[in-house]
């Protein structure tokens, strides 16, 4: 029998590597996505993986539990990933109260619809390093104790304990993944890896001079998002749900990213690299470790595109896309 997978947060990064992953295991895909009167849906990471053809989409909104509940009825998922959120750090400050209704609230909605129309179906939760904030362990695993550094962190807080409250409370099959930051190509430009690379294309190409950026002090355990959503996978063919950190193991400074970007560019980051006091975040997550152990041993998981191989993945995408509008 074919199995059915409902994925919200269809048209991000992870949405559309992990739509790949599934289509290509032979399941048969619905992506949730929001109505807008402005425009058509935003699918072009699905069609940069050549997926979007056979992806079907619904419509639906987090903050709509009726509606989620319509959804969930309609699409009878055997495996449901809660990918959507108010995804950007530095926005919730900005947005605070949408991010908890999306990203909080939004996960709640998903998980409540989830035990209403479709109780044996497998959750998939995407919960955050971001999660550990101002770090309590220099190497954070499962049992590290969490300590929420901006608003965007707490809401992925409250989505991770309900996740863990309903497995609990309702015997659901519902995992979470601690993911630590995973990026590729398809990451999106507000997010500092996509916008080293992007913006090392343009000054290569002569488009641009500067590269502004905030605090390249920051330390951050980097992975590819196609390896991270194996792990999502992965985790809902186990037997029993838990909670799993998915990371690397190493940790690298902003500062380094950019010289293996501009690096691979054949530029000097020094003559382009102008530090913006304005991109410094009200409170900064300094550095982050994961300890990938547990997926290692239970998932057979691990990571396999190293920093460099995935950076230079993302410069020579950006050049070929800059390369083909001129
Ligand atoms: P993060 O990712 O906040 O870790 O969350 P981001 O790439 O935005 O920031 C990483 C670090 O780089 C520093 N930084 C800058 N960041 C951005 N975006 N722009 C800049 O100009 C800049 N200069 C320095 C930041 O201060 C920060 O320390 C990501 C998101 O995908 C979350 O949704 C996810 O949960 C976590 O990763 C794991």
């Amino acid at each position: 029998m074919t199995r059915s997978a409902l994925i919200t947060g269809i048209t991000g990064q992870d949405g559309a590597y992990l739509a790949k992953l599934l289509l290509d295991k032979g399941y048969r895909v619905t992506g949730m996505v929001r109505r807008s009167s402005h425009g058509d849906v935003p699918d072009h990471r699905m069609r940069w993986l050549g997926v979007a053809d056979r992806v079907a989409l619904i419509d639906g909104n987090l903050l709509d539990l009726s509606n989620l509940v319509r959804v969930v009825s309609d699409v009878k998922p055997d495996e449901v990933y809660n990918l959507a959120a108010q995804s950007f750090v530095a926005t919730s400050w900005q947005q605070p109260s949408l991010t908890a209704q999306v990203t909080a609230v939004g996960a709640l909605n998903i998980l409540e619809a989830v035990r209403i129309a479709a109780p044996q179906a497998r959750f998939y939760q995407a919960s955050s390093s971001e999660m550990y904030g101002k770090i309590q362990e220099p190497v954070q695993k499962e049992t590290t104790p969490f300590y929420p550094r901006s608003p965007y962190a707490v809401a992925k807080l409250f989505a991770h304990w309900s996740t863990v409250n309903y497995r609990e409370s309702f015997g659901m099959h519902a995992s979470s993944g601690i993911m630590f930051n995973h990026e590729s190509p398809l990451r999106g430009i507000e997010f500092v890896t996509r916008k080293i690379t992007w913006t090392a294309a343009r000054i290569k190409l002569g488009l641009a001079e500067e590269l502004r950026l905030g605090n390249i002090d920051a330390k951050r355990d980097w992975g590819h998002a196609r390896d991270y959503v194996r792990a999502m996978w992965l985790m809902l063919q186990q037997e029993t749900p838990d909670d799993y950190v998915v990371a690397t193991g190493r940790t690298t400074t902003v500062r380094r990213t950019v010289e293996i970007a501009f690096a691979h560019a054949g530029l000097d980051p020094d003559k382009h690299l102008v530090i913006d006091p304005a991109l410094f975040r009200p409170a900064e997550v300094d550095v982050l470790r994961g300890d990938p152990s547990k997926a290692r041993r239970r998932l057979g998981w691990d990571h396999e595109v190293s920093l460099e191989e995935m950076i230079a993945e993302m410069v020579d995408a950006d050049l070929a896309r800059l390369t083909s509008r001129t």
